[in-house]
């Protein structure tokens, strides 16, 4: 059986990397984990290629190849999605689709011939029997979460690696809190799932034997949501990564009580994570309770992210305007809040009720529901009656977009970032691609030359250069950020 998984194309949003990519002479920012993971529990005698279109064009030839065609998406990638399935079906080919946004939006896929809703690790075995017996079925729903002791490595070898900035590698699913419109605890459930220690070091060190040196993203919803389990993997990550001579250095999505363990954070400062990305949200203490996010009126928000920060870590960050208690000055409120908290990568957004979560029942029950959420949270469109007058509040978020991504604020961030993160034991840098000459090369030629905002570049660099020689990689990672985030706001938040 030849088997053809494909990835389909992402919009350009903040995640998308997009402007940022080609200074490091990648295609795309991670890998697909979750087909990674379904060739995995395909059997092994079947012959599997990937297809990422984030990384290159699909032919027709490679569909002709496959006997079947198996797809993912996230909401985001509906469109190309659509556009896959009617050209596999065109030539005659099975499609499979599963994913976030079909498990979700199953009645969306309807010319897909089999639909897989939820994860896959008990179905997908299922499926396989019910092909050989010829009595497949059109819907799998996995009925419950399976343990991730199910979860097979993913088969990192069907990717083409090099193009890619980062590997992923997931240890948990799931998360313990409720944020009202959050679509992770129903499709993953509020009982985190952890994989063994064993599980994961297993999958590090394939990695490490493959060759991947650098950015691992842990990519869990929660990476602290499963503590007890936490506490025992990183001694163990910690004294793997000395062991092989701290080949990587992680990344990954906490939630911000991680700040009142410091424990916790130093095992992670140990085991070399470099960055975390925070749901902040929003610094209004009503807006938080509304959105049933308690974890983040514990304590000052702008004190936690100092202490994360402290030890080691970047920190990224999203935030939303569009809650129900957002008071009037809410945009003034949000750049202060990002300018004081030194997050370089602020990825502001506007509120989106995605299926089936409380925020889109809440919303339908009120009748200010207007439309299925594109899931890009960029696009500045509202798919729901906001309680503040739906322009203003669109021009409200351009504004914020356009203040904290100018070059000057950006770079002031980012230099109060470097002042505030240390980097300390061997140089974490050296496998990081940018101090790569070719990198720095086209980040001076693009940024320093080339770019209207060359001077602030300049101002930048010299400071950065001077005053923190030892964290050049990360300079230059943050200029190229930058410039990302900078062409997004001229694609979506000028005008
Ligand atoms: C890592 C991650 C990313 C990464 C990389 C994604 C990638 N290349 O795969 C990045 C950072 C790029 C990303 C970006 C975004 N993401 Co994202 N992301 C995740 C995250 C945290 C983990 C994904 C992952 O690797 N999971 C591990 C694998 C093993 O799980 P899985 O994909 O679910 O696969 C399992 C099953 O679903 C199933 N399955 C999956 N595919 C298929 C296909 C077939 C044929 C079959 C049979 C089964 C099957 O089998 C697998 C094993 O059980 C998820 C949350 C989550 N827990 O999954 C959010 C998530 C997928 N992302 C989400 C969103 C909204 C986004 C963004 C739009 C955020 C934003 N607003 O900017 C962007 C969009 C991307 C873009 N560039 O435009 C939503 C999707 C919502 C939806 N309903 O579609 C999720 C669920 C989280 C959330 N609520 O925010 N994301
Ligand atoms: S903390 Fe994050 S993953 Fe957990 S429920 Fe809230 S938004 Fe979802």
């Amino acid at each position: 059986m030849k088997i053809l998984l494909i990835n389909p194309e992402y919009p350009d949003t903040y995640w998308s990397f997009r402007h940022a990519l080609p200074f490091e002479g990648k295609r795309s920012a991670f890998p697909p984990l979750g087909l990674l993971t379904v060739s995995a529990l395909l059997p092994a005698a079947w012959e599997k290629r990937l297809v990422d279109l984030n990384v290159r064009r699909l032919k027709s030839s490679d569909i002709e190849w496959a006997d079947m065609v198996f797809c993912t998406a996230m909401i985001v990638q509906k469109d190309s999605l659509a556009d896959v399935i009617a050209r596999c079906k065109a030539l005659g080919k099975r499609v499979v689709v599963g994913g976030p946004y079909v498990s979700t939006s199953a009645e969306q896929v309807p010319d897909a011939d089999h639909v897989f809703i939820g994860e896959a690790e008990t179905t997908l075995p299922e499926f396989v029997k019910d092909l050989e017996r010829g009595t497949a079925r059109r819907i799998y729903e996995a009925t419950e979460r399976p343990p991730l002791s199910l979860a097979p490595a993913p088969d990192f070898s069907i990717a083409d690696t090099k193009r890619y900035s980062a590997m992923s590698v997931q240890y948990s699913r799931g998360c313990p809190f409720n944020c009202e419109f959050c679509d992770i605890i129903e499709i993953y459930g509020r009982v985190p799932r952890t994989k063994s220690n064993q599980q994961m070091l297993s999958e590090l060190d394939t990695l490490r034997r493959a060759g991947w040196r650098g950015t691992v993203f842990i990519v869990d919803d929660n990476f602290i949501g499963n503590k007890k389990n936490v506490r025992k993997l990183l001694p163990a990550l910690a004294e793997w990564q000395a062991r092989n001579g701290k080949p990587f250095e992680f990344l990954t999505e906490a939630s911000v009580n991680l700040a009142d363990d410091e424990p916790l954070l130093e095992e992670m400062r140990r085991a070399n994570f470099r960055r975390v990305f925070l749901g902040i949200e929003t610094p209004v203490v009503e807006s938080l309770k509304e959105a049933q996010k308690g974890q983040n009126t514990r304590g000052d928000m702008l004190d936690s992210v100092r202490k994360i920060q402290s030890y080691g870590m970047e920190v990224m960050a999203g935030f939303i305007v569009g809650f129900d208690h957002d008071p009037e000055d809410i945009f003034d409120r949000q750049i202060r809040f990002i300018r004081e908290s030194a997050i370089p990568l602020a990825m502001v957004g506007l509120l989106t009720a995605l299926p089936d979560t409380q925020l889109w029942r809440r919303l339908k029950k009120e009748g200010r529901l207007l439309a299925e959420s594109s899931g890009e949270n960029t696009s500045c469109t509202l798919n729901f009656v906001p309680k503040m007058d739906a322009a203003r509040l669109v021009e409200g978020y351009k504004a914020i977009m356009r203040t904290v991504y100018n070059s000057g604020e950006y770079y002031q961030r980012a230099l109060e970032c470097l002042r505030r993160v240390p980097v300390d034991g061997p140089s974490p840098n050296k496998h990081n691609l940018f101090t790569g000459a070719a990198a720095v090369a086209r980040i001076t030629v693009k940024l320093g030359i080339l770019d209207r905002e060359r001077k602030e570049f300049w101002r930048f660099f010299t400071k950065a250069v001077a005053e923190h020689r030892e964290k050049f990689a990360m300079s230059m990672r943050l200029a190229a950020m930058g410039y990302h985030f900078r062409k997004l706001v001229e694609a979506y938040g000028e005008g």
